[in-house]
Protein backbone atom coordinates (compact mmCIF):
# COMPACT_ATOMS: atom_id res chain seq x y z
CA UNK A 1 0.00 0.00 0.00
CA UNK A 2 2.70 2.09 -0.09
CA UNK A 3 2.57 5.50 -2.00
CA UNK A 4 -1.09 4.72 -2.55
CA UNK A 5 -3.06 7.73 -3.23
CA UNK A 6 -6.68 7.73 -4.29
CA UNK A 7 -8.65 10.65 -5.47
CA UNK A 8 -12.38 10.73 -5.67
CA UNK A 9 -15.13 12.84 -6.89
CA UNK A 10 -18.00 12.33 -6.32
CA UNK A 11 -20.93 14.47 -7.71
CA UNK A 12 -24.89 13.52 -7.38
CA UNK A 13 -27.92 15.29 -7.82
CA UNK A 14 -30.16 14.59 -5.54
CA UNK A 15 -33.73 14.74 -3.59
CA UNK A 16 -32.89 15.07 -0.25
CA UNK A 17 -35.06 14.85 2.85
CA UNK A 18 -33.74 17.04 6.15
CA UNK A 19 -30.82 14.84 7.08
CA UNK A 20 -29.21 16.04 10.35
CA UNK A 21 -27.64 13.90 13.03
CA UNK A 22 -30.22 12.29 14.96
CA UNK A 23 -27.83 12.25 17.49
CA UNK A 24 -29.33 14.00 20.65
CA UNK A 25 -33.01 14.01 18.94
CA UNK A 26 -35.11 13.32 22.11
CA UNK A 27 -38.72 13.87 20.03
CA UNK A 28 -39.60 14.10 16.61
CA UNK A 29 -43.39 14.86 15.41
CA UNK A 30 -42.85 15.36 11.34
CA UNK A 31 -47.20 15.67 11.89
CA UNK A 32 -47.56 13.30 8.75
CA UNK A 33 -51.08 11.89 8.90
CA UNK A 34 -50.61 12.12 12.82
CA UNK A 35 -49.21 13.61 15.88
CA UNK A 36 -47.14 10.08 16.48
CA UNK A 37 -43.19 11.03 17.60
CA UNK A 38 -40.46 9.22 15.30
CA UNK A 39 -37.84 9.47 17.67
CA UNK A 40 -38.19 6.62 19.25
CA UNK A 41 -38.61 7.59 22.23
CA UNK A 42 -42.58 6.89 22.48
CA UNK A 43 -43.74 10.11 23.41
CA UNK A 44 -47.68 10.51 23.28
CA UNK A 45 -49.43 13.53 22.18
CA UNK A 46 -53.33 14.13 22.15
CA UNK A 47 -55.01 16.36 19.82
CA UNK A 48 -58.04 18.11 20.03
CA UNK A 49 -59.51 20.15 17.35
CA UNK A 50 -56.37 20.86 14.69
CA UNK A 51 -56.68 19.15 11.75
CA UNK A 52 -54.24 17.73 9.15
CA UNK A 53 -53.55 20.22 6.45
CA UNK A 54 -50.65 20.75 3.22
CA UNK A 55 -47.61 21.61 4.25
CA UNK A 56 -44.97 23.75 2.95
CA UNK A 57 -44.32 22.49 -0.32
CA UNK A 58 -48.39 21.36 -0.55
CA UNK A 59 -47.68 17.78 0.23
CA UNK A 60 -52.07 17.02 1.61
CA UNK A 61 -51.88 15.95 5.25
CA UNK A 62 -48.27 16.69 6.25
CA UNK A 63 -48.99 19.46 9.05
CA UNK A 64 -51.72 20.71 11.17
CA UNK A 65 -54.03 23.43 11.32
CA UNK A 66 -54.95 25.34 14.26
CA UNK A 67 -57.88 27.86 14.69
CA UNK A 68 -56.61 29.73 17.16
CA UNK A 69 -59.50 29.45 19.42
CA UNK A 70 -59.02 25.88 21.42
CA UNK A 71 -56.85 24.11 19.20
CA UNK A 72 -54.23 22.25 19.97
CA UNK A 73 -51.86 19.07 20.52
CA UNK A 74 -51.18 17.92 24.07
CA UNK A 75 -47.99 15.23 24.76
CA UNK A 76 -46.57 13.75 28.09
CA UNK A 77 -44.43 14.92 30.52
CA UNK A 78 -40.86 13.49 30.91
CA UNK A 79 -37.77 14.45 32.50
CA UNK A 80 -35.83 14.27 29.09
CA UNK A 81 -37.26 17.81 27.96
CA UNK A 82 -36.14 19.51 31.69
CA UNK A 83 -33.54 20.81 29.25
CA UNK A 84 -31.86 24.11 31.49
CA UNK A 85 -29.00 24.44 29.59
CA UNK A 86 -28.09 23.48 26.09
CA UNK A 87 -30.93 22.50 23.98
CA UNK A 88 -32.57 22.98 20.21
CA UNK A 89 -36.60 23.64 19.42
CA UNK A 90 -36.84 23.58 15.91
CA UNK A 91 -40.20 23.77 13.90
CA UNK A 92 -41.77 25.13 10.49
CA UNK A 93 -44.62 27.48 10.84
CA UNK A 94 -47.36 29.63 9.28
CA UNK A 95 -48.80 32.67 11.37
CA UNK A 96 -52.64 33.88 10.39
CA UNK A 97 -53.61 35.54 13.23
CA UNK A 98 -51.99 38.62 15.88
CA UNK A 99 -51.52 38.69 19.30
CA UNK A 100 -49.75 36.84 21.90
CA UNK A 101 -50.05 33.15 20.56
CA UNK A 102 -48.00 29.88 21.68
CA UNK A 103 -46.58 28.01 18.79
CA UNK A 104 -44.62 24.94 20.72
CA UNK A 105 -42.87 23.75 23.88
CA UNK A 106 -42.61 22.21 27.55
CA UNK A 107 -44.11 24.54 29.70
CA UNK A 108 -46.11 23.94 33.22
CA UNK A 109 -49.97 23.70 33.65
CA UNK A 110 -49.96 27.13 34.91
CA UNK A 111 -48.31 28.16 31.92
CA UNK A 112 -44.84 29.43 33.17
CA UNK A 113 -41.71 27.19 34.17
CA UNK A 114 -40.31 25.89 30.59
CA UNK A 115 -39.37 27.53 27.26
CA UNK A 116 -41.13 27.61 23.74
CA UNK A 117 -41.85 29.31 20.98
CA UNK A 118 -44.35 31.81 20.30
CA UNK A 119 -45.14 35.01 18.89
CA UNK A 120 -45.86 37.99 20.77
CA UNK A 121 -48.31 40.93 20.54
CA UNK A 122 -45.82 42.97 18.62
CA UNK A 123 -46.39 40.64 15.87
CA UNK A 124 -42.33 39.31 16.89
CA UNK A 125 -41.64 35.80 17.00
CA UNK A 126 -40.17 35.02 19.86
CA UNK A 127 -38.01 32.02 22.02
CA UNK A 128 -38.93 32.70 25.72
CA UNK A 129 -37.53 31.09 29.00
CA UNK A 130 -39.01 31.11 32.44
CA UNK A 131 -38.41 30.72 35.93
CA UNK A 132 -40.91 32.00 37.60
CA UNK A 133 -41.66 30.59 40.83
CA UNK A 134 -44.02 31.67 43.77
CA UNK A 135 -41.81 34.37 45.41
CA UNK A 136 -39.60 35.80 42.16
CA UNK A 137 -40.22 35.44 38.81
CA UNK A 138 -38.07 35.60 35.59
CA UNK A 139 -39.40 35.81 32.19
CA UNK A 140 -37.60 36.71 28.94
CA UNK A 141 -38.17 36.51 25.64
CA UNK A 142 -35.51 36.46 22.69
CA UNK A 143 -37.45 38.09 19.68
CA UNK A 144 -37.16 38.10 16.36
CA UNK A 145 -35.96 41.71 14.14
CA UNK A 146 -38.83 41.62 12.33
CA UNK A 147 -42.43 41.37 12.60
CA UNK A 148 -43.89 38.08 11.12
CA UNK A 149 -47.48 37.86 12.48
CA UNK A 150 -50.27 37.10 10.11
CA UNK A 151 -48.09 37.02 7.16
CA UNK A 152 -49.29 33.35 6.09
CA UNK A 153 -45.85 32.42 4.66
CA UNK A 154 -44.36 29.12 6.47
CA UNK A 155 -41.15 30.46 8.44
CA UNK A 156 -38.36 27.94 10.14
CA UNK A 157 -38.09 28.64 13.89
CA UNK A 158 -35.54 27.42 16.08
CA UNK A 159 -34.84 28.06 19.34
CA UNK A 160 -31.57 26.92 20.81
CA UNK A 161 -29.50 27.12 23.97
CA UNK A 162 -25.20 27.07 23.30
CA UNK A 163 -23.41 27.95 25.88
CA UNK A 164 -25.51 28.97 28.75
CA UNK A 165 -26.66 31.66 25.69
CA UNK A 166 -30.40 31.21 24.03
CA UNK A 167 -30.90 32.42 20.74
CA UNK A 168 -33.58 32.63 18.03
CA UNK A 169 -32.88 31.72 14.05
CA UNK A 170 -35.78 32.88 11.91
CA UNK A 171 -35.21 31.03 8.47
CA UNK A 172 -31.73 30.48 8.72
CA UNK A 173 -30.80 33.42 10.38
CA UNK A 174 -30.02 34.00 13.63
CA UNK A 175 -31.62 37.07 15.33
CA UNK A 176 -29.53 39.98 17.25
CA UNK A 177 -31.23 39.12 20.75
CA UNK A 178 -29.83 36.62 22.89
CA UNK A 179 -30.41 35.75 26.73
CA UNK A 180 -29.01 33.70 29.78
CA UNK A 181 -31.76 32.74 31.57
CA UNK A 182 -31.77 29.20 32.47
CA UNK A 183 -35.80 27.84 32.63
CA UNK A 184 -36.80 25.76 35.29
CA UNK A 185 -39.57 23.37 35.22
CA UNK A 186 -42.28 21.72 37.03
CA UNK A 187 -43.59 17.94 37.18
CA UNK A 188 -46.41 18.23 35.91
CA UNK A 189 -44.72 20.46 32.13
CA UNK A 190 -46.03 18.86 29.12
CA UNK A 191 -45.46 19.11 25.83
CA UNK A 192 -47.72 22.01 24.47
CA UNK A 193 -48.30 22.49 20.52
CA UNK A 194 -50.91 25.22 19.48
CA UNK A 195 -51.44 26.44 23.11
CA UNK A 196 -49.15 27.94 26.12
CA UNK A 197 -51.09 25.68 28.67
CA UNK A 198 -52.28 22.21 28.56
CA UNK A 199 -55.31 23.67 29.07
CA UNK A 200 -56.38 26.33 26.58
CA UNK A 201 -54.51 29.63 26.36
CA UNK A 202 -52.87 31.80 23.75
CA UNK A 203 -53.51 29.20 21.49
CA UNK A 204 -51.88 29.56 17.96
CA UNK A 205 -53.47 30.78 14.33
CA UNK A 206 -51.65 28.84 11.60
CA UNK A 207 -50.18 25.99 10.64
CA UNK A 208 -47.57 24.29 12.27
CA UNK A 209 -45.06 21.25 11.12
CA UNK A 210 -42.02 18.99 11.64
CA UNK A 211 -40.79 19.59 15.01
CA UNK A 212 -37.90 19.01 17.01
CA UNK A 213 -37.16 18.84 20.33
CA UNK A 214 -33.03 18.23 20.61
CA UNK A 215 -31.09 18.08 24.29
CA UNK A 216 -28.04 19.23 22.35
CA UNK A 217 -27.34 22.51 20.40
CA UNK A 218 -27.53 22.37 16.80
CA UNK A 219 -24.40 23.63 15.18
CA UNK A 220 -25.25 26.73 12.44
CA UNK A 221 -24.71 24.14 9.58
CA UNK A 222 -27.31 22.00 10.77
CA UNK A 223 -29.67 24.08 11.18
CA UNK A 224 -28.85 25.53 7.58
CA UNK A 225 -29.35 21.74 6.53
CA UNK A 226 -32.68 21.82 8.22
CA UNK A 227 -33.92 25.20 6.49
CA UNK A 228 -32.24 24.70 3.09
CA UNK A 229 -32.38 20.25 2.91
CA UNK A 230 -36.27 20.60 3.33
CA UNK A 231 -36.90 23.55 1.11
CA UNK A 232 -34.36 22.58 -2.15
CA UNK A 233 -35.33 20.46 -4.54
CA UNK A 234 -31.86 19.56 -6.04
CA UNK A 235 -29.23 19.49 -3.62
CA UNK A 236 -25.31 19.07 -5.42
CA UNK A 237 -23.31 16.66 -2.89
CA UNK A 238 -19.34 16.79 -3.70
CA UNK A 239 -17.07 14.24 -2.11
CA UNK A 240 -13.37 14.38 -2.10
CA UNK A 241 -11.80 11.88 -0.82
CA UNK A 242 -7.82 11.58 -0.86
CA UNK A 243 -6.23 9.00 0.74
CA UNK A 244 -2.72 8.44 1.40
CA UNK A 245 -2.55 5.58 4.18
CA UNK A 246 -3.23 7.93 6.68
CA UNK A 247 -6.37 9.68 6.45
CA UNK A 248 -9.18 10.58 4.17
CA UNK A 249 -10.63 13.86 3.74
CA UNK A 250 -14.92 13.71 3.43
CA UNK A 251 -16.43 17.01 2.45
CA UNK A 252 -20.24 17.37 1.71
CA UNK A 253 -21.22 20.78 0.03
CA UNK A 254 -24.73 22.00 -0.65
CA UNK A 255 -25.33 24.05 -3.67
CA UNK A 256 -24.39 27.22 -2.55
CA UNK A 257 -20.73 25.60 -1.90
CA UNK A 258 -20.93 25.58 1.90
CA UNK A 259 -20.20 22.96 3.73
CA UNK A 260 -22.72 20.68 5.37
CA UNK A 261 -20.79 17.96 6.66
CA UNK A 262 -16.77 17.19 6.98
CA UNK A 263 -15.50 14.20 8.54
CA UNK A 264 -11.82 12.76 8.53
CA UNK A 265 -10.97 8.63 8.55
CA UNK A 266 -8.44 6.57 9.52
CA UNK A 267 -7.78 3.68 6.74
CA UNK A 268 -10.74 0.72 6.61
CA UNK A 269 -13.63 0.24 4.98
CA UNK A 270 -16.48 2.46 4.95
CA UNK A 271 -20.10 2.40 3.71
CA UNK A 272 -21.10 5.86 2.37
CA UNK A 273 -25.15 5.81 2.57
CA UNK A 274 -26.62 8.86 1.09
CA UNK A 275 -30.88 8.60 1.24
CA UNK A 276 -32.67 10.30 -1.00
CA UNK A 277 -36.51 10.80 -1.79
CA UNK A 278 -37.29 6.72 -1.94
CA UNK A 279 -34.06 5.70 -2.57
CA UNK A 280 -30.93 4.53 -1.11
CA UNK A 281 -27.45 5.04 -2.70
CA UNK A 282 -24.57 2.95 -0.74
CA UNK A 283 -20.69 2.81 -1.99
CA UNK A 284 -18.25 1.13 -0.59
CA1 LIG B 1 -45.16 17.23 8.01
Amino acid sequence: MNALKISLIFILTLKIFAEVSIDGLIAYFPLTGNADDYSGNGHICTVTGAVLTTDRVGRENDAYSFDGTNDKIVGNANTMFELANNRTLSVWVLSSGLGNQQIVGYVGENGHMGYMLGVREDGTFTSWENNYNDTTGLWVHVSSDQIYAGDNKWHHLVGLRRNDTTYLYVDNVRQSKTTILKPIFVKNSNILIGTGKKNTFQNFNGKIDDIRFYNRSLTDEEISYLYFGTNSIKFKTKFNVSHNNLHADIKCFDLRGRIIYKRSISNGVYILKLRAEKKIFQIK
